[in-house]
Formats: C-alpha cells, sequence, structure tokens
C-alpha cells in the first residue's frame, strides 16, 4: 500500500512538472520598474551577472527609473534573482510564468511540408519551411514573383529577396520590407509572408493594394538574419537569440546586432564594441556579409526604391530617423504626418494603439540602424515597425494572435505606401468609381 502512494505522488509530481502548475520549475519573463538611480543599477548588474536576457530594453545600458523592463529569468536562476530583487525592495512581477508552453505552443504544428497545411499563415515556421514556401510562391506566380539572390548569412545560408512586379510600366518606383533582422522577433519574418500571400490573393481585389502594386514593384526580405532565426528554433534556451551568429576575431562571444552594423553614426552612444553585449555593432560598418548584402543591393536601387519599411516586435510602435541623433530629419513633419495617419487607421480599424514618432525621441538613441542608413542614403520615406503586442507574450507571441498582428501592420504599410505614391507619382490605375462595387 505504502509503495502504492509513493508511486501515485511521483507520478503526481512529474505531471505537475509537465503540465507547468508548478511554476518554478519553469523560465519566468519577470516585469520589473526600478524607481531610484541606485535600483537601476543594481538591475544593470544583475542582468549582467545571471544568466538572463533582456527582452525591454534590448540592453542594459537603456535602462532607466520609471521605465518598466522585462527580463526573461531561467528557471535554475529564479530563486535567486527575485531574493536579490526582494531584498533591494525593487518593485517586480511575473509577466510570463509559462514560458515553456507559450513556446511549445509556438512551435506547433510547423511541417516539413507546407503543401499539407490550411492555416500556413496563421502559423510560425521554421527557416526550412521558409525557404520551402519562397520556393514554391515563385514557382506558382512566375509572372509575378522573382526570387533574388542578394548575398549569403555569416554562416553561408542564402538571403532570397521576393520581387513583386505586377506589370511592366516602364520607370516603376519600388518599395522595400525586410523582416527578421532580429532573431527573436518571430512575428516579423511572419508579417513578410502574411503580406506576399496578401498581396498576391488580393491584388485586382483589394483596391489598397492594387493601387500599390499598379504603382510601385515590391522587394521583400523574409529573413534578414537567417542564422539567427534558425538559432532560435533549435533549442528552447536559444529562443531569445537577437543577433546574427558570426565569430569575433578577439572575443568567445558570438553575434553583432545587424541593426547597429550600418554606416549611420556606427558604434556611436546607443550600441557597443563589446562584443558580449546584446548592441555589438561589430567590427566596422557593415562588416556582417547580411548588412553587406542589404546595403548593397539598396545602392544599386536607390534611384527607384522611394520607400523603406523593417519591421521588428515588440511594443507597437511607428518610428522613423533619425535613431543615432536627437536632431530631426529634414522631412520630420512629413513622416511625422504620415506616421500619423498610418497609426490612426491602425487604431480605428483594430483599436491598437501604436506609438509613433523618431527613434531617438520615441524610444532610444540607436545608431548603426538600417532605416537610418536608407534614409541617409536617399530613401527619404524610412520607417520601422515594432509590431505586436506591448509586453504581455513579448516575442512569445502565440500564434493565434498572428492574424490581428499582421492585419494591423498591413493596414499601416498600405497607409503609407499609398501616400508615399500620392506624395510622388502620378497614380495610373483606374479611379475608384470605375472599380466595379463587388471588389
Ligand atoms: O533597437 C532596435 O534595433 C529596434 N528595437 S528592438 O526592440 N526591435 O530591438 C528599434 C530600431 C529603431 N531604428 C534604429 N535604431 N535605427
Ligand atoms: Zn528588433
Amino acid at each position: 500500500m505504502k509503495s502504492l502512494w509513493i508511486l501515485f505522488v511521483l507520478i503526481n509530481v512529474q505531471k505537475l512538472l509537465k503540465t507547468g502548475h508548478c511554476t518554478e520549475t519553469q523560465d519566468q519573463i519577470l516585469s520589473i520598474t526600478p524607481k531610484t538611480e541606485e535600483q537601476v543599477d543594481i538591475l544593470k548588474n544583475l542582468t549582467s551577472q545571471y544568466e538572463t536576457a533582456l527582452w525591454q530594453p534590448a540592453a542594459p545600458q537603456y535602462i532607466q527609473e520609471e521605465s518598466e523592463v522585462h527580463l526573461f529569468v531561467p528557471a535554475t536562476n529564479l530563486e535567486t534573482v527575485k531574493n536579490l530583487l526582494q531584498g533591494h525592495a525593487i518593485t517586480h512581477a511575473v509577466l510570463l510564468a509559462n514560458t515553456n508552453e507559450l513556446i511549445e505552443m509556438q512551435t506547433m504544428n510547423d511541417s516539413t511540408d507546407p503543401r499539407s497545411s490550411t492555416n500556413f499563415y496563421e502559423r510560425y515556421h521554421s527557416l526550412e519551411d521558409i525557404y520551402y514556401w519562397i520556393n514554391r510562391t515563385t514557382q506558382e506566380n512566375l509572372a509575378r514573383v522573382k526570387t533574388i539572390l542578394i548575398g549569403s548569412s555569416s554562416e553561408k545560408r542564402p538571403l532570397y529577396v521576393l520581387k513583386l512586379s505586377l506589370n511592366d510600366r516602364a520607370d516603376k518606383k519600388a518599395m522595400w520590407i525586410d523582416c527578421g533582422i532580429h532573431a527573436r522577433e518571430w512575428i516579423s519574418p511572419a508579417f513578410c509572408l502574411w503580406f506576399v500571400q496578401h498581396s498576391l490573393a488580393f491584388y485586382d481585389v483589394n483596391q489598397d493594394i492594387t493601387d500599390i502594386l499598379d504603382n510601385m514593384d515590391i522587394y521583400i526580405l523574409p529573413v534578414l538574419n537567417p542564422d539567427g532565426y534558425s538559432y532560435t528554433w533549435t533549442h528552447y534556451t536559444n529562443r531569445m537569440w537577437r543577433k546574427n551568429r558570426s565569430a569575433s576575431m578577439n572575443s568567445d562571444c558570438i553575434g553583432v546586432d545587424l541593426n547597429r552594423n550600418f554606416d549611420a553614426n556606427w558604434c556611436t552612444e546607443g550600441s557597443s564594441p563589446n562584443p558580449c553585449t546584446e548592441i555589438y555593432c561589430g567590427a566596422f560598418p557593415e562588416s556582417e556579409p547580411e548588412t553587406h548584402a542589404v546595403a548593397e543591393f539598396l545602392r544599386s536601387h536607390k534611384d527607384t526604391i522611394q520607400l523603406y519599411v523593417s519591421i521588428h516586435s515588440y511594443s507597437q510602435m511607428l518610428l522613423f530617423p533619425y535613431s543615432y541623433t536627437l536632431e530631426e530629419a529634414e522631412n520630420h513633419n512629413e513622416l511625422l504626418e504620415i506616421a500619423k495617419e498610418a497609426t490612426e487607421k491602425i487604431r480605428r480599424y483594430y483599436r491598437s494603439n501604436y506609438r509613433y514618432g523618431s527613434g531617438a525621441k520615441t524610444i532610444y538613441l540607436a545608431p548603426g540602424g538600417s532605416d537610418d542608413w536608407a534614409y541617409n542614403l536617399g530613401i527619404k520615406y524610412s520607417f520601422t515597425f515594432e509590431l505586436q503586442d506591448r509586453g504581455h507574450y513579448g516575442f512569445l507571441l502565440p500564434p493565434s494572435h498572428i492574424p490581428k498582428a499582421c492585419n494591423e501592420a498591413l493596414t499601416g504599410v498600405k497607409t503609407i505606401a499609398l501616400k508615399v505614391i500620392e506624395k510622388t507619382q502620378t497614380p495610373t490605375s483606374p479611379p475608384t468609381a470605375a472599380t466595379p462595387f463587388w471588389k
């Protein structure tokens, strides 16, 4: 009888561990708000001393009094970290206690055969699946989609850009969208896939996407950082990886923050020359094959590309240059007006609030970013989206949230593209009144 009882207890303890009701066995995300300069310093030290991953802000140097910090803490360090916070009376709460389940949910149903799925765009996909999807999308739309190999990553993975071109109009302008510059921001590549599917399925059905594609080609880079993205899919502990995966000459630490590696006030305040930080700027501007490939492509298409868009997460924001200085861009008011219109539309249609403004004033000083670099190259309409959410699930946004997150960003991108066309071109498509009522 006694051994039966022990067996019963053991089975239930195991069940408890599996279902995660015993929170201490799972990694957690803590929400922490330092109230004094001293608490800020303690928090900065804590993140470098213990194995943790900062979700928000991206690096300890951005931590400020009274602003919320989101910190991923592995189960093994939870007790120590919580005791330390309590010991210094630092306000904190558990934001997510079931990270293992959320990660499982995000990787669930990922099929190696994307053909088998009905709700393909409502799930996250491994890099292999995305490569497969790129190939299939191109093959199935030979007249409208081309794949362009723009370079390869530091681990020699291909960087594919899809070119959507719906007519042969001479002198057609173009826009660029990149996703997945930061590995752990999975909603970003999901958006690029969503955008392509929407463009192909709704051209000649939805007026806005028809007008955009009638007047612009669209270049889409679904995964700018394939090595980092692939790494986040390999094991739970790597899910929080942000940078690429290149080795450094004089350090054992891996990875460069690709959004600090562009030649825009490179490696000044807001990034770091230390390879062990999350905002490492790299050995020199464009030192990374991923940034160099994107920069080369944009340089060689700068006369046609009028609009640059980069997709990140999370925090629901629409940012524009500059991020490397507090000074205003030359067409600041125009960019502000466009961002206002895009975020208002998102609010009206989806009841989601997006903050907007120049990067440096809205979040933090962050040099070496793609948007600022593209802007200085001459692409005067340059935006960075931070998609859902505002810190509930953070990077672990469940797949069920993909449709809304992507649709609201789609509304934002379409609003911006139409505005840019209106400002710079004479539209060639027929006026709205000529469109049949069912379209
Ligand atoms: O810090 C970043 O690179 C972006 N935020 S994130 O949390 N996704 O890492 C913001 C980028 C804004 N633009 C530039 N810094 N140029
Ligand atoms: Zn990012």
